[in-house]
């Protein structure tokens, strides 16, 4: 433990989770000074993986012999976090035909990490890596043809799952405020779906996001494994290892707990980025232990890479047509505003088209002291008109909006859930002249995927570690609020304010040489 402050629920974006002081028991860690390449920290399961005591002298040539020790010693030459396989597998470890060993090098804060596994090399596992080209191959045709953002996270999912072997593939996608929902998922059919559930923030803290975009692949290959200590030379004793880019760093015992909670035996999860910025992630659940050689980890890493392109194109399109969509809006809302009677009429045809322009679920509008909506009857729209005065009042802008009326305006009459968030336009001289855009509460929006099958367990941290529980967490969270206004949104609504502003002028003009 290198921290004095013991790790709960309400602290744990402060773990220091890149300085566990311990690697998970599948690989052995060493890690050389990069100018003398002497050993200066080991996994202590060291000794069984190379067959004899490890001592502090030891360098590479020592522990592996000249040609090894050439291909580490070039890795201290290169750029950091970087990490490279190492040649000649066979000459590290036990002298053993039936052994393969897997290594792979990095620099990271001053040090020089050697990461080595034992590798299965039955005929089974050589076929296996000698298909990964195709395999990889095909995954990309397969997210290539996909047109449409579901088909791209079901295609990914389901990529994964057939390189992986893992149960259940979720693509994970970070949402406002760092919340996140499953939005793609390939599992066994016998398992119960998260397809749907969205989660708070706090179940994947800051620290764990920083880290995830530096290092994309981390493998949990049974949580119920003992961690293997680090030791250290005395003079590094208070120093941790930075663990950052390391394959077998140890997990967050919170974390653990949690998958534990769900039943999981092994994890896995691949970020995918978007700019250097954390978009999502493929998180991978398998309900016996289970461990995926270094060439497979690496192909799972590729398709993350590809996923996060992909991915980006599509969303860029998305958006376009999106944007699209609401200019289209807003330009026939304007036309039909235009060609009515009056401006009151002209208003009230648009009605049914104006919601578009912000992604609204209605539209309300308060002229000349009279209320034009779709569904005057509607409980939704009665219960907003008491607050139009104090929205109206706070609307000097032009533009009001907040995603929750009931922390804004703290003292009025109750609200419904269908009203929680709202945009505001000022549409005319009058201070009560105004249009509003209504969303529903974000909780309301969103649809559960079916009920739980199982009742949640307890443990020692609640029942609160559970995705079922996650969820309904994250729906307390975000009671009494809607989506968030985008800029898009306001953006939309300030052209919608300003085409308006310039009809009634228009109008105000027309009406001045008719009476003349
Ligand atoms: C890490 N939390 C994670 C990870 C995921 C999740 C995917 C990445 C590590 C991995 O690959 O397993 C969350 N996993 C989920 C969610 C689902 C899922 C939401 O399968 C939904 C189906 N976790 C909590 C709380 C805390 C917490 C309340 O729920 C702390 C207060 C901590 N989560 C936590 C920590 C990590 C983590 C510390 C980092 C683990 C590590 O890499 O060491």
């Amino acid at each position: 433990q290198h921290s004095n402050e013991k790790v709960d629920l309400d602290n744990c974006d402060r773990e220091p989770i890149h300085i566990p002081g311990s690697i998970q028991p599948h690989g052995v860690l060493l890690a050389f000074d990069p100018q003398s390449l002497v050993l200066r920290y080991w996994s202590q399961n060291a000794a069984m993986l190379l067959g004899r005591k490890v001592t502090l002298t030891e360098t590479p040539e020592s522990l592996f012999g000249a040609r090894t020790a050439a291909a580490i010693r070039q890795i201290s030459q290169e750029s950091p976090a970087v990490v490279v396989p190492i040649d000649g597998g066979a000459t590290i470890g036990r002298e053993d035909e039936n052994i393969r060993h897997t290594a792979a090098a990095h620099l990271h804060a001053g040090m020089l990490l050697l990461e080595i596994e034992i590798a299965p090399i039955d005929k089974i596992h050589s076929r296996a890596i000698s298909k990964l080209p195709r395999l990889l191959k095909t995954a990309t045709h397969r997210m290539q043809a996909c047109q449409t953002m579901e088909e791209l996270y079901s295609a990914i999912a389901t990529q994964i799952k057939s390189l992986s072997g893992f149960d259940r593939v979720m693509i994970y996608r970070f949402l406002e405020g760092g919340h996140g929902a499953v939005v793609g998922e390939a599992a066994e059919s016998h398992l119960e779906s998260f397809l749907g559930l969205h989660y708070p923030a706090s179940d994947i803290p800051q620290q764990a996001r920083r880290l995830y975009e530096l290092n994309a692949v981390r493998l949990i290959a049974d949580i119920h494994a003992p961690p293997v200590p680090i030791a250290a030379a005395d003079s590094d004793a208070q120093q941790p290892l930075d663990l950052t880019f390391s394959y077998f760093r140890s997990v967050s015992p919170i974390h653990i707990e949690y998958l534990q909670n769900m039943g999981v035996a092994a994890s896995m999860s691949i970020s995918i980025l978007q700019g250097g910025d954390l978009w999502g992630m493929i998180a991978c659940h398998h309900y016996e232990p289970r461990n995926l050689t270094l060439e497979v980890r690496d192909a799972c890493e590729l398709i993350g890479v590809a996923a996060g392109v992909y991915l980006g194109s599509r969303q860029l399109a998305l958006e376009n047509q999106i944007y699209r969509v609401r200019r289209d809006a807003l330009h026939q809302t304007l036309r039909t505003a235009a060609a009515g009677e009056s401006f009151r009429a002209g208003i009230e045809a648009a009605l049914p088209i104006m919601p578009q322009i912000v992604d609204a679920e209605e539209a309300l509008v308060c002229l000349d002291g009279k209320i034009l909506t779709l569904r005057n009857e509607s409980p939704t729209i009665q219960s907003l008109i008491p607050l139009i005065p104090q929205i109206a009042a706070a609307t000097s802008g032009p533009l009001f909006y907040t995603d929750s009326l009931r922390t804004h305006f703290p003292s009025s009459a109750p609200i419904r859930a269908e009203v929680a968030g709202v945009l505001a336009i000022r549409i005319g001289e009058s201070p009560l002249d105004i249009m509003l855009f209504v969303r529903p509460e974000y909780a309301h929006e969103v649809s559960w995927a079916g009920k739980p099958q199982k009742e949640e367990v307890a443990t020692a941290h609640g029942i609160r570690l559970s995705p079922r529980k996650s969820f309904e967490t994250w729906r307390e969270i975000v009671r009494d609020h809607s989506r968030k206004w985008s800029t898009v949104d306001r953006d939309m609504a300030l052209e919608l304010h300003n085409g308006l502003a310039e009809l009634l002028g228009r109008r105000a003009i027309e009406l001045t040489r008719i009476n003349e």
